[in-house]
């Protein structure tokens, strides 16, 4: 019982100057052997007036002890989260090895920047499904299964059918959207389709069989052959930002009458001939033409009444020349050296 005195108690408190000591300090005075417990304990043996006495001089000891403990404890904890802070000061200056992240690949970047023109010159954007019906590859789009013009696209069909019992198919271009947009909106429509196609072909450096497309859809009261060359030499010049020159052509699409084919001059030989352009100086980036009266009236659409134009660039041809990239097969085959360069 002579450790009982308050005094001496406080005082070897007071002497703690360390966590661990705290810790010592309490196993002996507070913790579950701690001598006031011991007091506690024996106090049984002393007289009523005794017991009173004594429990009141130990709640006094027991509340006065654990007060400063707590403070003292507090004070040590403060103390080690200052000292960690100051030692977990990052050193900007130190040279760490570089961490390597992903990034979004080239030809998703191009496509968001001309999703981005596309959008600040009005159109709104589509994405469509990549496993589509036959009427929506062809049928809708002016091509019949006896047309000859089935055979221009080497297509993937899939096993499983569409409710006619027709196979499903990879979509070959993104005009499979065009007869779903202009029922799902309506007319006037203004609309770009970004999107992925597949063809079962042959490949060289300016052919795939997986690339990305992007469809234009324009339709309104008098729109004419001049609205769409204004449009598309606008949308050109801004997505290659740099002197590229741009030539049109006729060419044949059964959803479009006339059609017509816009080249861009080669960046890789200066148009002195090269794989990429199969020699010719040019390289084909887009199929187009004023869309076809049969495909406004699959769509909804009166063709007395309403005219449209509609495109479908090829973005990696596109890219490959914006970047100076000498075959369009480095987007998809996955050589790391290729896609961090960029
Ligand atoms: C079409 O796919 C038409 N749907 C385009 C169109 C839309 C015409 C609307 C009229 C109106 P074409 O098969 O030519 O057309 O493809 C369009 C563009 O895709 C080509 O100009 C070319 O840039 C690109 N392209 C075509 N085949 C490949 C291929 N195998 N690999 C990479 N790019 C290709």
């Amino acid at each position: 019982m002579q450790t009982m005195d308050k005094k001496s108690i406080i005082a070897d408190l007071k002497k703690v100057a360390s966590a661990a000591e705290l810790d010592q300090w309490y196993e002996k005075y507070l913790g579950k052997k701690w001598e006031i417990t011991v007091a506690y304990k024996s106090m049984g043996e002393l007289s009523p007036e005794e017991k009173k006495e004594m429990g009141q001089k130990l709640g006094e000891i027991k509340t006065e002890a654990t007060a400063l403990y707590e403070e003292k404890n507090t004070a040590f904890q403060r103390d080690a989260i200052n000292e960690q802070l100051a030692n977990d000061l990052v050193d900007i200056s130190l040279d760490l090895p570089l961490v390597k992240t992903g990034h979004a690949h080239l030809l998703q970047k191009e496509r968001r920047l001309i999703e981005e023109i596309c959008q600040s010159m009005g159109f709104i954007i589509e994405y469509g499904k990549d496993v589509v019906t036959k009427y929506e590859n062809f049928y809708s789009v002016n091509i019949p299964a006896s047309h000859p013009a089935t055979e221009m696209h080497d297509t993937y069909f899939l096993s499983q059918h569409d409710d006619q019992g027709d196979n499903l198919v990879l979509r070959t271009h993104t005009s499979s959207m065009q007869n779903e947009l202009m029922k799902r909106y309506g007319v006037p429509l203004k609309t770009v389709v970004p999107g992925k196609v597949y063809r079962h072909e042959n490949t060289d450096a300016s052919h795939d069989t997986v690339f990305w497309q992007l469809e234009g859809l324009v339709i309104d009261k008098d729109i004419s052959i001049g609205n769409f060359k204004e449009m598309m030499m606008s949308l050109l010049s801004a997505i290659f930002g740099k002197d590229t020159k741009i030539r049109m052509r006729p060419a044949y699409f059964p959803f479009v009458e006339p059609g017509f084919e816009i080249d861009a001059s080669c960046p890789i030989c200066e148009q002195k001939g090269c794989s990429l352009c199969k020699q010719t100086g040019w390289i084909e980036i887009l199929g187009a033409g004023m869309v076809h009266p049969n495909v406004l009236k699959e769509g909804g659409v009166d063709p007395n009444e309403y005219t449209g134009f509609a495109f479908g660039i090829g973005l990696n041809r596109v890219v490959a020349i914006k970047y100076d990239i000498k075959d369009i097969r480095y987007f998809t085959n996955g050589d790391l050296r290729f896609l961090q360069s960029f």
